[in-house]
Order: structure tokens, then C-alpha cells, then sequence
């Protein structure tokens, strides 16, 4: 998939500082245009979510949903529900950010839609993304974008700067079942002094790195804060299946944007050009391949 034109939005102070802290914030990132049209697309799926009463494939609803007061959690993979998500996260600007900072082309992964309804939308606990879809390494990052005004009581991203150089944490509970955040004996022992909360208008960007602790308090304001979320990785980085999330990103992950596959990548250290992708039309077998025959 072909971005076309990007404009070039970073400088070159912002992506050394992404480097050195592990997240960006920018102000006013997206265009009007695009902020009315992912605005009244996510109203689409709020109308659309007074017809369930309960979490499903498409929804992650609070327990208090209801058709007259829709409580919305999260809008699961809107690429792979609206064209309009599609484009703007496979060729918009979304696309154009993750290759500015990750380099020509870059690998999808997946998009979720948080909303944190109003008056009590529930809180993120801390944690980093990478242990819920690991990668061959630590090039994936998400990109958020704030589809209304974000104050401190809508509970904004939360980031600690620089986490991303420490330890990768384990996100299981004592009892040993899967948590998806930080034991509270650890976040004790890290400096929340330094937390930065990204608050910032509608259309506004957050990056972070998938190795950076994270996480955002519940929503307190009177306004719902639909936060837009998609995740990058770089070309010669692999989703590691059998683990976490990887497999079940959606359809369109895995989507090369700005270039084509080169199937290079490293692991430990030693690199390797591997086989073409057969995961959509099924493997040739090495006879076939070796004597040159079409599957
Ligand atoms: O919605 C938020 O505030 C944070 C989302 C997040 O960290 C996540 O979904 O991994």
C-alpha cells in the first residue's frame, strides 16, 4: 500500500527525543478535515452499540451499558470496521507518523478505539504493551490520537519517560494468572514523580514505545475521551505467534505500508532473508518450491 505524499511532521529533535524518552506528544496534529470525519465515524459505532447489551467481537462495553446511555469501553480493530479507520491508518496520517519514525516501509499491527466514558470510565493500570504481542524486537509503537479535548480529569495517557531502556516487568499476578499490569510492589518502587500526563486538544497525537510504562486514570470529567490507537512495527519486525495477542489482530495485520516485503530480519543477533509470507495462501511444499512448479 502506497502512502502518497507525506508531510513531513517531525523534526529532527522530536524523533531524537523519542529515542531518548520513549514517547511524543504533539499538539494539533491532525488536519480539521480528518478530525470531523474520525469524529463522526466513531459517533457511527456509538449509535451502533445501543443495539448490543453486552461485550462482544466488535464491543468492550461496561457492565452498566445500556441502548439509552451507551457506556462504551472500546472499539475492537476499527480498521478492520470502517473504511474510513482503514485509510486513515494504512495510508492517512497515522501511517505517515509511524514511517517517519520507524523508516520506509513499515508493518501494521493492529488499532483499538478506547473511549473512557464520562463520569467513571475505567482506568488503565500501569504496564508496557510488548508482553501482550511480542516481536522479534522492540521497534512497535502506538500512535493515539485524542478525538475530543483531553483535560487531566478525563484521565489523558500517562507515560513515564525513559522506561522504555529499563526491565520489561511481569504483567502476571502473584496467584500466577495473567494481570496485563505492573504488581503494585513495583510501581512502588519506580519514580511516579516523573510521570507525564499527555493531556491535549481533539486531534491531537500521542506516541509511545511498546517497552514504555504506561497507563491513564478513570474519567472523572462529564466528557467521554475517545482515545484512537494503532500500532506499528518496523518492516523486519515479526509479531512472535503462540504468545499474547499475535494471531488474533485482525485481518489487516500485518499490512506493509510504503513499500514492499523484504523478509529480512534478525534474531539473536544472526540475520536471515526468510521465505516469502504463505500465512493467506497456503505453503508450497519444499519439492515445489524446488523445482519451481506454481502452487
Ligand atoms: O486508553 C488508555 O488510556 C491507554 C491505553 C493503553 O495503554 C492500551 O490499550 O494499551
Amino acid at each position: 500500500m502506497q502512502t502518497g505524499d507525506s508531510t513531513r511532521v517531525l523534526t529532527d529533535a522530536d524523533k531524537s527525543k523519542y529515542v531518548e524518552l520513549g514517547y511524543l506528544s504533539l499538539d494539533s496534529f491532525l488536519s480539521e478535515e480528518w478530525l470531523r470525519l474520525l469524529q463522526a465515524t466513531a459517533q457511527e459505532f456509538v449509535e451502533l452499540s445501543r443495539t448490543v447489551t453486552g461485550s462482544g467481537k466488535l464491543f468492550d462495553v461496561e457492565p452498566n451499558h445500556t441502548a439509552d446511555e451507551p457506556r462504551i469501553r472500546r472499539l475492537n480493530s476499527p480498521v478492520d470496521n470502517h473504511a474510513v479507520f482503514e485509510e486513515f491508518a494504512l495510508a492517512g496520517p497515522a501511517a505517515q507518523l509511524a514511517i517517519e519514525l520507524l523508516g520506509s516501509p513499515v508493518r501494521f499491527h493492529h488499532s483499538k478505539l478506547n473511549f473512557k466514558w464520562a463520569d467513571g470510565g475505567e482506568e488503565v493500570k500501569w504496564h508496557q504493551d510488548i508482553q501482550f504481542w511480542p516481536h522479534t524486537d522492540f521497534t512497535p509503537l502506538t500512535i493515539g490520537i485524542y478525538l475530543d479535548d483531553v483535560s487531566q480529569e478525563m484521565g489523558p495517557m500517562g507515560v513515564l519517560p525513559g522506561s522504555h531502556n529499563g526491565p520489561l516487568h511481569d504483567l502476571y499476578a502473584t496467584d500466577g494468572s495473567w494481570a496485563g499490569a505492573l504488581n503494585d510492589q513495583v510501581v512502588k518502587t519506580l519514580d511516579m514523580d516523573k510521570v507525564k500526563w499527555l493531556q491535549g486538544s481533539a486531534g491531537s497525537a500521542t506516541i509511545h514505545n511498546c517497552c514504555l510504562i504506561h497507563g491513564s486514570m478513570p474519567n472523572t470529567g462529564n466528557r467521554t475521551r475517545p482515545l484512537l490507537l494503532q500500532t506499528y512495527s518496523a518492516e523486519g519486525s515479526y509479531p512472535i505467534s503462540g504468545i499474547g495477542a499475535n494471531g488474533v489482530t485482525g485481518a489487516k495485520s500485518g499490512t506493509i505500508i510504503g513499500g514492499s516485503p523484504r523478509q529480512t530480519l534478525e534474531i539473536g543477533g544472526r540475520a536471515m532473508h526468510g521465505a516469502p509470507d504463505w500465512s493467506r495462501q497456503g505453503a508450497p511444499t519444499i519439492f515445489g518450491s524446488q523445482q519451481k512448479e506454481t502452487k
